[in-house]
């Protein structure tokens, strides 16, 4: 995957192409961050990249020539269509459903926007798409462009390894969050034991005892996910046993 970034602080997004596995990503060629700064495409260095914005008010906004000539560069260097995205607070809200679907198109390019965002027109002119990554303003549009990197990177085939596999993430196969999960030590001083069942290596019940996790955290604590899971039979009898077990157990605190 192929990924022009427009952004006054390209500096930011070390913090994600030197370290962790996006970096191993990048090194094995399997996803290329390529950057424009509109810095670089005013008229000269006196000349600023944004201004304030007509009819007054606080605030200033990217002016739209720089970032025009930005996303030409990179539209050019592209060399082939690559889907234009905007990240704002304005944009739609996006799961990781819409980040999967963007795997189809090879090549992006995404605008950061600073301050007040961007100048109307290049989102009216030229942006495909306007996305955000939650209700929040942020101070630039660098760490959502990251975010949907880093989600991005992780559905690219070969970028994750065994240490950070994707595979049992948390509703990302299944649409329920992950089961508890320990490690060594087993003893940890007066703290819950790890579960026997975990230590027992019968493997069929692990993965029993796991899903039903599954099923009752989700159902604790996401209740609008698990109002869409739709339970197999299995699952079904699995939960049920998990909220007896849970009623149970509740039954006398308060
Ligand atoms: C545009 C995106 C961009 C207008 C960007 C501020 C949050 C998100 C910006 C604006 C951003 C988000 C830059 N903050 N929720 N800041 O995805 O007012």
């Amino acid at each position: 995957m192929w990924i022009g970034i427009i952004s006054l602080f390209p500096e930011m997004f070390k913090s994600i192409t030197d370290y962790g596995i996006i970096s191993k990503g990048i090194k094995k060629k399997l996803l290329k961050l390529k950057f424009w700064n509109p810095r670089d495409y005013t008229k000269n260095k006196y000349h600023n990249v944004d201004c304030n914005i007509y009819g007054g008010g606080s605030g200033v906004l990217l002016k739209a020539e720089p970032l025009i000539k930005s996303i030409n560069a990179a539209q050019y260097k592209a060399n082939g269509y690559a889907k234009l995205i905007y990240l704002s607070p304005q944009g739609k809200r996006i799961n990781k459903s819409y980040i999967k679907n963007l795997l189809i198109y090879k090549k992006l390019i995404l605008v950061c926007g600073r301050y007040k965002g961007i100048d109307e027109r290049v989102i009216n002119s030229y942006i495909e798409e306007e996305i955000s990554i939650g209700d929040y303003i942020l101070s630039g549009g660098e760490l959502p462009a990251m975010v949907l990197i880093d989600v991005l990177a992780r559905l690219i085939p070969g970028v994750l390894n065994k240490k950070s596999s994707n595979d049992t993430d948390s509703f990302f196969n299944n649409g329920l969050l992950d089961c508890p999960n320990y490690t060594r030590p087993k003893i940890l001083k007066n703290m819950e034991k790890v579960p026997d069942i975990l230590l027992s290596g019968n493997h069929k019940k692990i993965k029993e005892w796991r899903l039903q996790q599954s099923l009752g955290r989700t159902w604790l604590k996401r209740p609008d996910l698990f109002k869409k899971k739709k339970l197999t039979k299995e699952e079904k009898i699995l939960f049920d046993q998990f909220k007896n077990n849970y009623f149970k157990k509740n039954f006398f605190k308060k």
